[in-house]
């Protein structure tokens, strides 16, 4: 669909501003923190997809070879004429294990606030399944709250792998799992990907990557801001700074500015001491029992949990 230019300017206008005021909200505040999901401008999902191939970054593999053991047992428990709902991109090889193993699917529904990243996916899906219903949701899923009537008939079977939900805070994956619930009715079910609590050594190689791709998606959020916000970031003087802390269970990632420095940013300045950082990440890591209490809190519980023999990941059905 040829989307006019001025609806396109005027949106990224819209989403330029979000970010404008993110981004002054986020480095006006102690301590400083600019939301996770501006790191995924092109460039950002670019490295993030490098990221997901990389030798020390094991969610990803893990993940699909957990899938491709249970996509069997997922599409029996599911039932037949289901309609498949999965909350955010939709186009990698995740996605098509259980598209290949739900084959008499009444519809397939990927939801993406990125309409192009849509239809593109859409294209795609509909070129390599030929008869599968592909029916795009525009939209944040994270505020989503009903579908459109047209997806209705058969049982809702919600999809949110990589353990995406890891990047959220506790109570807003929560607040995410109670949305999902409503979405995906009574009867439906949700495919969730975890990543598990394990070495700490494991964990802090599966963000501090040999090759520093890791690094370069997170310094790329100072590169989006001088972009887009006319900022002055001196990306040689900012570090990458990744780290698990145990005892919250989550990595933690931030950019540590290396020397005393002032930056514009929209207009605005503002000072860094050597050694202060701006938060961008979290990624939370869970257990079994985390899992479990986090399904009960959003109104869900485990019907059935698939793992990896070395215990890194997960997948739950949560019914
Ligand atoms: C998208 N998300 C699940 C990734 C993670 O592992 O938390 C994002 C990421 N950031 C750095 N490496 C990977």
């Amino acid at each position: 669909m040829n989307v006019p230019l001025f609806a396109l300017d005027d949106r990224m206008l819209a989403d330029r501003e979000d970010f404008r005021r993110a981004v002054l909200t986020g480095l006006g505040r102690v301590p400083r923190a600019i939301p996770a999901k501006y790191l995924y401008d092109a460039r950002g999902s670019a490295l993030f997809d490098e990221i997901c191939d990389l030798p020390e970054y094991y969610p990803t593999r893990t993940e699909a070879a957990i899938l491709r053991e249970c996509a069997d047992e997922i599409a029996r428990l599911a039932g037949p004429g289901c309609a498949l709902v999965e909350y955010g991109s939709g186009s990698s090889v995740k996605t098509r294990i259980l598209l290949d193993a739900m084959r008499d699917l009444h519809a397939y529904v990927p939801i993406d606030i990125s309409r192009e990243h849509l239809d593109a996916t859409a294209a795609r899906l509909r070129k390599d399944y030929p008869g599968l219903r592909v029916d795009p949701v525009t939209g944040d899923y994270m505020q989503l709250a009903s579908l459109p009537p047209a997806i209705d008939g058969g049982r809702r079977i919600g999809f949110f792998p990589g353990s995406t939900i890891g990047n959220l805070m506790p109570e807003e994956a929560v607040q995410f799992l109670r949305r999902a619930r409503r979405v995906l009715r009574g009867d439906g079910a949700l495919v969730l990907g975890v990543d598990l609590r394990k070495d700490p050594k494991r964990l802090h190689d599966a963000y501090n990557d040999s090759a520093g791709v890791t690094a370069r998606f997170t310094l790329n959020l100072l590169r989006r801001m001088n972009r887009e916000l006319d900022a002055t970031f001196d990306l040689s003087a900012f570090s990458h700074d990744a780290f698990y802390n145990e005892a919250e269970g989550r990595i933690e990632i931030y950019a540590r500015s290396l020397r005393y420095q002032s930056v514009r940013v929209a207009g605005q300045r503002f000072a860094f001491t050597k050694g202060e950082r701006i938060h961008t990440e979290y990624s939370y890591k869970y257990d079994e029992a985390g899992i479990a209490a986090l399904a009960d809190q959003g109104g869900f519980a485990i019907q059935a949990l698939w793992k990896d023999p070395d215990d890194l990941f997960a997948v739950a059905l949560l019914r």
